[in-house]
């Protein structure tokens, strides 16, 4: 909940992705596509283990979640797969 103007506003929760992140690295709010709505750009780690030759996590995933300014947000693959 927050006021605005004298307004209170409830925030709703979104669940944006279909299963939990892992070892998420990045979390980035801008307008990606200039539309004028803000967009959210957020990514997993492949790899944290520095000793290790294969990636901990083969399956890394990006997204980008183009925001509508309603809140409500489209999801499209940046990158996945990054070593399959
Ligand atoms: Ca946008």
């Amino acid at each position: 909940m927050r006021r605005q103007s004298g307004k209170i506003f409830r925030l709703g929760r979104h669940n944006l992705l279909d299963r939990d992140m892992i070892h998420g690295h990045s979390l980035q709010v801008a307008d990606i596509d200039g539309d004028g709505n803000l967009d959210i750009f957020t990514a997993e780690m492949a790899k944290w283990t520095e000793s290790s030759k294969t990636p901990d996590n083969p399956n890394a995933t990006a997204w980008i979640f183009y925001g509508d300014g309603k809140g409500n947000f489209a999801k499209q693959f940046f990158h996945r797969h990054w070593f399959s």
